[in-house]
């Protein structure tokens, strides 16, 4: 059966030249141990050998505690590992052809910064959607201009596919998302970056648990 990423509250995604000098398999660890639910592979700048390798270990380690993994980009990765997903942006290959590519049961998530794109992702059969960047975030190259509360809102209302915000979320700022709409947060900088990760994932979590409450 197919996983569901963002029925979850923080979707976490990878980033070691962030993750001051642990690994990926050591951050994702401690996500995991914390009670992560959904994990995202993202590197940019990996051999594909090392990314592949890497992957291998992060799926043993997501399949044993039933976490949703999910690889960005590479559509011959995520099947090469069995992920549960894959997710692209608007310049890679077409939803429907990665759809062909991978048959029935994989995630396709993909990232979407206007209202067009959304209601395009809705017509080509994505799975779920990035909403994003909500905030300015100097962890993506090219990324687009923050789109802010107004998309934000738009998809809240007009969209009816599962999302994830994404985008310089921080604990501080993830109350106030949530009283807007949005359940599933994403985050590389605030959880890989954060001294003591199991720590930062309670407080990302308790300042949700206000914004649902308010
Ligand atoms: N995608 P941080 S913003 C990977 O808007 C990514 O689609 C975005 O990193 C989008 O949590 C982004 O450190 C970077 O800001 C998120």
């Amino acid at each position: 059966m197919k996983k569901q990423p963002c029925n979850t509250d923080i979707y976490c995604l990878t980033g070691e030249a962030f993750s001051k000098g642990r690994s990926n398999i050591e951050v994702m660890r401690q996500a995991i141990e914390a009670g992560v639910r959904t994990i995202q592979y993202r590197e940019k700048d990996k051999s594909r050998l090392s990314m592949y390798r890497e992957c291998v270990i992060l799926r043993t380690m997501t399949a044993d505690a039933g976490v949703c993994f999910i690889i960005n980009d590479y559509v011959d990765l995520a099947m090469a590992v069995s992920a549960d997903g894959i997710h692209v942006g608007q310049d890679d290959l077409p939803v429907p052809v990665i759809r062909d590519l991978t048959g029935g049961e994989m995630v396709i998530g993909l990232s979407t910064h206007t209202p067009d794109q959304a209601r395009e992702a809705v017509r080509l059969g994505a799975d779920y959607i990035g909403v994003g960047p909500i905030f300015k975030t100097g962890t993506k190259k090219d990324v687009v201009d923050p789109v802010g509360f107004d998309y934000l809102d738009f998809v809240v209302s007009e969209i009816d596919l599962p999302f994830v915000a994404i985008g310089g979320i921080k604990a501080h700022n993830a109350e106030t998302l949530v009283r807007r709409g949005a359940g599933c947060l994403a985050m590389i900088t605030e959880i890989v970056g954060a001294d003591d990760i199991g720590t930062m994932i309670r407080t990302i979590r308790n300042t949700m648990t206000k914004g649902r409450q308010s």
